[in-house]
């Protein structure tokens, strides 16, 4: 390093540590709220890895994160401003010291999910990758989160697929009171790395040349395409686990005083003066210099606005996409599978920003056969085999979307979606709003869900219900080849996380008409498959062929029923159902999913709340019986809802008498 350099590398570490030193100052006076947690005895890792660093390069930080992103040229207004809930704030307040991210300068966001940053840069390195560019990426996280199991996930998939990412780990000694060695097996971190045949070295964390060293190398095989390299730097934290902790001892003085003595920013202090020619004047000036711009930022953040609720709704939900193509007129009959397949397909042809990844989504096709010949049409790049690591895919997607692609990841069987969950709930679905509402997050999980099949307890649930609790996400549910092809579409061109569920029955049934042409539905809007003025039946997914067979025979019953597909789960087009109750004064709601605390319920309370006094009757439910899915086959069919049960329901509401009894 020139002088210059040096100069910048030593600024770098006192603006961290002057930085959360005046926030643990704030966080007393109750400036700083909630929680906070000091960088202080850490700085020499964040600048001197960050300063092997180009712009274009990313970082994704942790918990612990205000040193990655001051290091990677963070300001410490807007810093400031986010600390204390400021709409000027790098987050306009919504995220606080936990998520702070920059992604103009690459910085992809601190985490307050242990481990999760691992996951998410490795998907941003993979996104690199496939958008061929030569910049490459540092994952900061502790000691603790070597023991998640998204480290071994992805450390293993970086691996294989030789993505140009370092692996950095903090080894404070501590996660949160628990020591390394009550938590890990082995002696040092970096003796993991060849378990996934990487270099991996352990470096003096607390000199900063050092480690700028060690990541320059694994920067320049990375970017020479080699592949990870894992870095684990010894270092020490000097405040507690946060500034919130007010834990009884667990580290002993004499710990924590040895470590004083070897700190990182009195070392290159020394080290500038005596091998690089400094004067004692020269470091006071950038002492003097951090100063002024500490006290201009805490002054920007004091005086600045608080956001306001209407900041907050807008960060929810990115726009949806509106379709603006005419609707092309069916042609010929396709399978269920043929129409995703169809979708995928026309879109990474028109969309190079598209891709497939999941477990055996290439070679065979997926074991639905939705994804069958994509890989002899786009190669393996876009229509990436996984190993069976469903937190990487679920990672790698996440990561890839907020990096400009738009991942398609398939779940071979929908209950895998419990290892999925950390990427789904916690981080694509908040992604944007912790950010302030400024990114998008524009990926697609799909596979195929449901029961019907006898696959039993753990192969056939049906689990909306989860993912339509959650703001932030989009529920798709097609119930035909045509609504599944113009559905996916839609999930494609969409900017935010959609959950794209496939019916297996769906999968096994009927062909139908699909149009050739690509096309889209509008998200948010339901269909009316069938008008009729009794009763309104909400039906979903491949119930809807089962509320259209009950129909049919309450025809001859004199009872006429207007079948409403949402098709949209979330966002629910809600008008259309009030619209219809308000015509026919009854609703039944029949889903394949749990009865209980299941979807129903919140359309039964939607329109209990808008449309109560247009209700003649008792608004019921048609659902799952409280129970997993039997093995046995006739069981099977007594768990999930029939036709039959379908036709009673409707019955009992419109003919009253048989509820009061
Ligand atoms: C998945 C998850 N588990 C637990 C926590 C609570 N927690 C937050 S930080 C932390 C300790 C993390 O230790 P380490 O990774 O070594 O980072 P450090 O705090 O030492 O910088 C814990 C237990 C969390 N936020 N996320
Ligand atoms: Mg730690």
């Amino acid at each position: 390093m020139d002088t210059k350099e040096l100069e910048a590398v030593y600024r770098s570490m006192l603006r961290i540590r002057r930085f959360d030193e005046g926030v643990a100052d704030l966080f007393k006076e109750g400036l700083v709220k909630g929680t906070a947690h000091s960088y202080v005895g850490q700085e020499a890792v964040a600048a001197g890895a960050c300063a092997a660093l180009k712009l274009e390069d990313f970082v994704v930080s942790h918990h612990r994160g205000h040193g990655h992103c001051i290091a990677k040229g963070a300001s410490l207004a807007k810093m400031m401003a986010e600390l204390m809930g400021r709409a000027t704030g790098y987050c306009k307040g919504l995220g606080g010291s936990m998520h702070i991210a920059d992604l103009d300068l690459n910085i992809l966001g601190a985490n307050g999910i242990v481990g999760a940053g691992i996951g998410i840069g490795s998907g941003a390195a993979l996104s690199n990758k496939l958008r061929g560019t030569d910049a490459v990426g540092v994952v900061f996280f502790g000691d603790g989160a070597c023991n998640e199991g998204i480290f071994h996930e992805c450390l293993n998939v970086a691996s294989v697929w030789k993505l140009g990412v370092v692996y950095l780990c903090e080894n404070n000694q501590y996660a949160l009171s628990t020591s390394m060695k009550d938590s890990t097996s082995i002696d040092r971190f970096s003796k993991r790395a060849a378990g996934y045949s990487m270099p991996g070295v352990t470096v003096d964390g607390n000199d900063v040349l050092a480690v700028h060293a060690a990541v320059e190398e694994a920067v320049a095989r990375a970017r020479k395409g080699e592949g990870p390299s894992f870095i684990e730097a010894l270092t020490y934290r000097y405040g507690d686990h946060s500034m919130r902790a007010n834990l009884p001892r667990y580290r002993t003085d004499d710990e924590v005083g040895e470590w004083r003595k070897l700190d990182a920013i009195a070392r290159f202090e020394d080290k500038l003066q005596k091998e690089h020619g400094f004067k004692r004047e020269a470091l006071d000036r950038v002492r003097a210099e951090v100063e002024a711009e500490l006290a201009a930022a805490k002054e920007f953040a004091v005086a600045s606005p608080e956001p306001t609720l209407a900041d907050l709704d807008d960060a929810v939900y990115a726009p949806h996409y509106q379709p603006a193509e005419p609707k092309p007129a069916a042609s010929r009959e396709l399978s269920f599978a043929e129409a995703i397949k169809e979708a995928l397909a026309q879109e990474m042809e028109r969309d190079a920003r598209v891709f497939v990844l999941g477990e055996d989504v290439g070679k065979i096709g997926g074991i639905f056969a939705a994804t069958r010949g994509l890989i002899e049409q786009f190669g393996g790049d876009r229509v990436r085999d996984t190993p069976i690591s469903e937190g990487a895919i679920s990672a790698c997607a996440v990561g890839a979307a907020i990096t400009g692609m738009r991942p398609v990841a398939e779940v071979q069987i929908f209950d895998f979606i419990t290892l999925m969950m950390d990427m789904i709930v916690n981080q694509s679905a908040k992604f944007r709003f912790m950010l302030g509402g400024k990114p998008t997050v524009p990926l697609v999980i799909r596979g195929p869900q449901g029961g019907g099949i006898r696959l039993a307890a753990q192969h056939s649930q049906s689990l909306e219900a989860w993912f339509t609790h959650v703001p932030g996400l989009v529920v798709l549910g097609p119930s035909s080849p045509y609504e599944a092809k113009g559905l996916l579409t839609s999930a494609m061109r969409e900017d935010n996380p959609v959950i794209f569920l496939e019916h297996k029955l769906l999968y096994v049934g009927k062909k139908a008409l699909v149009p050739e042409e690509p096309y889209a539905i509008p998200i948010g809007k339901a269909a009316i498959k069938r008008h009729g003025r009794d009763v309104t039946l909400v039906a979903t997914m491949a119930m809807v062929e089962s509320a259209m067979q009950a129909a049919t025979r309450l025809e001859s019953d004199g009872i006429d029923v207007e079948v409403i597909d949402p098709r949209t789960l979330r966002p629910l087009d809600e008008d259309t159902i009030i619209k219809s109750v308000k015509k026919t004064s009854r609703l039944v709601i029949a889903h394949e999913g749990w009865k209980r605390w299941g979807f129903g319920a919140e359309v039964s309370a939607m329109v209990a709340e808008k449309a109560i006094d247009w209700l003649d009757a008792p608004i019921l439910r048609v659902g799952a019986r409280d129970s997993p899915m039997p093995y046995n086959d006739k069981l099977e069919r007594l768990v999930i809802p029939s036709p039959d049960d379908i036709v009673e329901a409707v019955k009992a509401v419109v003919l009253r008498d048989k509820i009061e009894a």
